[in-house]
């Protein structure tokens, strides 16, 4: 190839990465119109991990903005688009919603699960503040053709960060006066481990309400690169079913909601052997 061929070839490629942004940059504007058509895909996959790509199985995770000023609120939306830039709509209700959203810094502190607004665009918004300076990464969990997609991506808040170690693997953590215990839970890599969870006040249980159908709501992260694990919940005790598909350490973010109406958060850290 000669240098000119190069150049040319450079040039062309130059065009298309521009034409591709302006496009981008065009897409979350209105779409009005007809829903999308059903998708075809039927056949559920069985993954052990999810939430490491911005763009998976067709689908992909379209932010308005991925910079966030730090401690003060602002408005986070997306959208989810097909393989030829429509708008998504056609999502399915698990765990009581159409849509649910994770964020949390890259250190695995400042967990946030929040539920959007679906506008009449297709967009979905919401209000997020973020407290720290860093880099978040955010998690759209939905399904769609009963095909569940966890789409994710990154959001920055300048300033200095204060990155801070995973906490030790702990059977126990305290949150909100109440105890927070795992009562089951060895975790081999690649089989399926039932992690069972317990509330107490001051050794007396602490009964839950259910929260978004079930007892609680689980979100496990791997340490690293934090892929999103899938967990399958109880709906009658805190009681989940996750595959952990590699050893290492894991935080898993266990949400329940006391009968008194607040939702509390519990992170452990759980070590996963071979
Ligand atoms: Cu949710």
């Amino acid at each position: 190839m000669t240098v000119a061929t190069r150049l040319a070839g450079f040039a062309v490629v130059l065009a298309l990465v521009f034409a591709g942004a302006a496009f981008a940059g065009s897409r979350l504007d209105v779409h009005p119109g007809k829903p999308e058509p059903k998708s075809a895909m039927g056949e559920m996959v069985a993954q052990a991990v999810r939430g490491l790509a911005v763009s998976d199985n067709g689908l992909t995770l379209e932010l308005a903005r991925r910079t966030a000023p730090q401690g003060k609120p602002f408005a986070l939306a997306f959208r989810i688009v097909d393989g030829n830039g429509q708008t998504v709509r056609d999502f399915d209700v698990e765990h009581t919603k159409r849509m649910h959203f994770i964020v949390v810094r890259r250190d695995m502190t400042g967990f946030q699960h929040l539920h959007p607004t679906e506008n009449p665009d297709g967009t979905w918004s919401l209000p997020v503040t973020l407290p720290e300076a860093g880099s978040y990464r955010v998690f759209a969990d939905f399904s769609v053709g009963d095909k569940p997609y966890t789409l994710a991506d990154d959001i920055t808040v300048d300033g200095s960060v204060r990155a801070r170690a995973l906490p030790a693997p702990a059977r126990s953590v305290d949150v909100d006066g109440l105890r927070v215990s795992l009562s089951e839970g060895t975790t081999t890599a690649g089989a399926e481990a039932a992690l069972a969870f317990t509330v107490t006040r001051q050794g007396r249980p602490v009964a839950v309400q259910d929260y978004l159908g079930a007892k609680g709501h689980l979100v496990a992260l791997r340490q690293g690169d934090l892929a999103f694990l899938h967990v399958h919940p109880d709906e009658n005790r805190l009681k989940f079913m996750a595959t952990f598909p590699s050893v290492g350490r894991y935080r898993l973010f266990l949400q329940f909601k006391t009968t008194d109406g607040r939702l509390h958060t519990a992170a452990f850290t759980q070590e996963v052997t071979r």
